[in-house]
């Protein structure tokens, strides 16, 4: 018997059962497909392949023991859902005949096929799917991270399940002031939640007869509101009438609860640092790929998102790794929509490649933002690659409109926990050719 094999032997039998701490027995595992992470990609592909594959096929390595469906988390923070509606547990939704590995991915040798785990295991792969999304980076905010861990700074983030009800309270403890939220310079996913959350601020100030004694100002790095334009001349409307106050390429540097201010600088000139107090503060996070991608330069870009072909997810360089969701370095914007589409095009690729084929199908960039932009308003933004419009209701998505905020509220999450994380959800494709037949 081999090394390889005395392991996996001794791993399965009660001797290492009785022992909790790893280090004591690594652990070394063999699968047709490993998926690394389990959030939203990671399951979806997981479910798909674990049905499609023997058992004992599949491995998701996913430490965490909660799952959250982050989509709902801007309305957490505005006091419509509760955190707890957003969480289900990580054995409800993982499919049963896959084995999760509660542990997470240390490094990857692509040419060997083998992973390492944080607890010193080993897995063998003939395939493997990389579904790690991205991670808030609070460090690189001086005073954040102390801010949004003190109750009473007025600091929230809605990106957080551990913050987002922090939102909540701090829009009911608002009496007035300033109230400024941020976007950050780095990728982010959902771009749309920063400017939600101001427009669903704004909604309840009005509501509980503060708005005419504050001032709401919208801090983003980007140069315009919104990257699709179409959605983006919606937007500045909704903006103009809500009277925000929108500064462009202005990005948060720091935080300082102590006096309450925050500081910003100019993206066109780093140096021209502008500080504004603060009643309220809602950030959005920087954000970068988990330390595991941002190890392995093999596979990644220089900032740390895998780099597969925006077309096939295949990787550009090791044919048996794809990818899918947030960690990728695809330029489509980091939705759950986009995952939907991407796990369709991901399991036929991948099928064809274990079948020694080419990959046939092309994701087209699809991503969907339905952007609240009050309580019970909805402008349902759906595109393509290039920023192009896509839409699949029969009427102008730009306009504001209450059935895209039900959707977003009750029937997406809806999708999602019952057929999407199920691997039996693709995104609306087959609606659109139904119901807009017409449409390019
Ligand atoms: C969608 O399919 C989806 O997946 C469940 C979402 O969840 C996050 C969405 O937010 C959106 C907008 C879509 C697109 C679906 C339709 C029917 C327009």
């Amino acid at each position: 018997m081999n090394t390889a094999r005395l392991l996996s032997f001794v791993s399965s039998s009660n001797v290492c059962r009785n022992f909790s701490s790893s280090s004591i027995c690594n652990a070394n595992y063999s699968c047709k497909l490993l998926v690394v992470g389990g959030g939203s990609g990671g399951c979806t592909v997981a479910a798909k392949f674990a049905r499609r594959l023997n058992k004992d096929s599949v491995i998701i390595l996913e430490p965490s023991n909660d799952h959250y469906y982050q989509p709902l988390f801007t309305l957490v923070g505005a006091g419509v859902k509760r955190v707890s509606d957003t969480r289900r547990s990580a054995q409800s939704v993982l499919p049963k005949a896959a084995k999760w590995l509660r542990d997470s991915a240390e490094t990857i040798n692509a040419k060997a096929n083998v992973v390492t785990t944080k607890d010193g295991h080993v897995i063998n792969y003939e395939y493997i799917v990389i579904a790690v999304g991205l991670k808030s980076d609070y460090n690189k905010i001086p005073g954040l991270t102390e801010a949004l861990n003190d109750t009473s700074s007025g600091v929230s983030t809605i990106y957080a399940p551990e913050y987002c009800e922090k939102t909540w309270s701090d829009l009911q403890t608002f009496k007035g002031g300033e109230a400024i939220f941020t976007y950050p310079e780095t990728l982010i996913k959902c771009p749309g939640a920063p400017q939600k959350i101001a427009y669903l601020a704004e909604s309840y100030f009005t509501k509980t007869n503060v708005r005419s004694k504050s001032n709401i100002t919208y801090n983003t790095c980007l140069p315009v509101i919104f990257g699709v334009k179409k959605y983006a001349d919606a937007l500045l409307k909704v903006v103009e009438r809500k009277k925000i106050n929108v500064n462009y390429k202005t990005v948060l540097k720091e935080v300082k609860p102590d006096r309450r201010e925050a500081v910003f600088y100019n993206t066109d000139d780093k140096t021209k640092e502008t500080t504004m107090q603060y009643n309220m503060l809602h950030v959005t996070p920087p954000m970068k790929t988990p330390d595991f991608l941002q190890r392995s330069s093999d596979i990644v870009d220089p900032n740390g998102y895998l780099t597969v072909n925006k077309y096939t997810l295949q990787h550009d360089k090791y044919p048996n790794v794809y990818g899918i969701g947030d960690c990728t370095n695809t330029p489509n914007s980091k939705t759950a929509a986009a995952i939907a589409k991407q796990c369709y095009v991901l399991e036929h690729n991948l099928l064809g490649t274990m079948q020694k084929d080419e990959p046939k199908l092309k994701y087209d960039g699809y991503g969907a933002c339905p952007l609240l932009t009050a309580y019970g308003k909805c402008i349902l933004a759906e595109f393509i690659y290039d920023g192009i419009p896509h839409e699949t209701l029969p009427f102008d998505q730009a306009r504001e409109s209450a059935l895209a905020y039900y959707m977003k509220k009750d029937l997406f999450p809806f999708l999602y926990w019952n057929l999407m994380l199920k691997g039996r959800y693709h995104g609306p494709e087959f609606v659109r050719k139904i119901i807009n037949p017409l449409a390019k």
